[in-house]
């Protein structure tokens, strides 16, 4: 078996003390970080269809997760977006009602690595507190959204509004992401950007501070 099999084999069994080992390992093999990250995220995908297929449940999932970010942790600051970043702030956070954050965390690890300061939220952010963080942070000219629920598309939707009603968009490019979202959808809300994944994700923060220069 790869050492990238037996790792996503470990993410998906919950093997959460296994994990960080086996990642030192393959890093200590010459195995780059981002492959790291694409065997756990299939190891993660195959988790969800078997979730979808009532395989298994919540808790097979959660334990999933936690082994994931356990392997992330030994990632970070591994994790390269390319040369000659111009520096700026990003406020970054999983939407309301949303509690995912294995793929928002692996967007801000990638910001950073490109050369941006990252606020992160966290989970379960309202609209409020992403507006008044952007409100204390004259200077983040980014902010970036992540939703992982079709329920929470909606949420997103909302963020959006809300940061337009409060007259923010002239300071802020608002960027959107995650399993469910399409460019079509951000396009739809309104939003400035859009990325499928964490490294087109930090190109999108470039471009944007881009506007500011
Ligand atoms: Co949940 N969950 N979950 N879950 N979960 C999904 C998303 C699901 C697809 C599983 C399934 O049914 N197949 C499904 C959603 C279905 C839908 O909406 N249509 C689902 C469900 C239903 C639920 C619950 C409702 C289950 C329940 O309670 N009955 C519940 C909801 C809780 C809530 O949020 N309110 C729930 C709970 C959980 C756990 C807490 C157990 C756990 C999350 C733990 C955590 O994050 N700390 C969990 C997990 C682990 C998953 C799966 C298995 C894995 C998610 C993940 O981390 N993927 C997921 C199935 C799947 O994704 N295949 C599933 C790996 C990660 C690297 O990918 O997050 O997609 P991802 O991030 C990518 C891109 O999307 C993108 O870049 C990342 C890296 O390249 N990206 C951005 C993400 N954010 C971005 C932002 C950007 C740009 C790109 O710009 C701002």
């Amino acid at each position: 078996m790869t050492k990238i099999k037996e790792i996503a084999k470990a993410v998906a069994g919950g093997k959460i003390k296994v994990v960080p080992g086996l990642v030192q390992q393959a890093l200590d093999e010459g195995i780059a970080a981002n492959e790291i990250i694409g065997g756990m995220t299939d190891a993660m995908n195959e988790v969800g269809q078997k979730f979808s297929a009532g395989e298994i449940y919540v808790p097979e999932m959660l334990v999933a997760a936690k082994a994931m970010k356990a392997g992330v942790e030994i990632l970070k600051g591994k994790m390269t977006e390319g040369e000659g970043a111009k520096a700026g702030k990003c406020i970054i956070g999983t939407v309301a009602g949303d509690l995912h954050d294995i793929g928002k965390n692996l967007v801000a690890m990638m910001i950073e690595s490109a050369g941006y300061e990252v606020i992160d939220l966290g989970v379960d952010v309202p609209a409020d507190k992403f507006i008044e963080t952007i409100n204390a942070n004259p200077d983040c000219h980014v902010v970036a959204c992540s939703a992982l629920l079709t329920t929470t598309l909606e949420s997103l939707k909302n963020t959006v509004a809300a940061i337009t009603a409060a007259g923010l968009r002239n300071q802020v490019k608002i960027l959107v992401g995650g399993a469910p979202v399409r460019q079509s959808y951000a396009d739809h809300i309104g939003a400035d950007g859009y990325a499928s994944d964490a490294p087109g994700a930090a190109r999108k923060v470039k471009e944007m501070y881009t506007c500011f220069s």
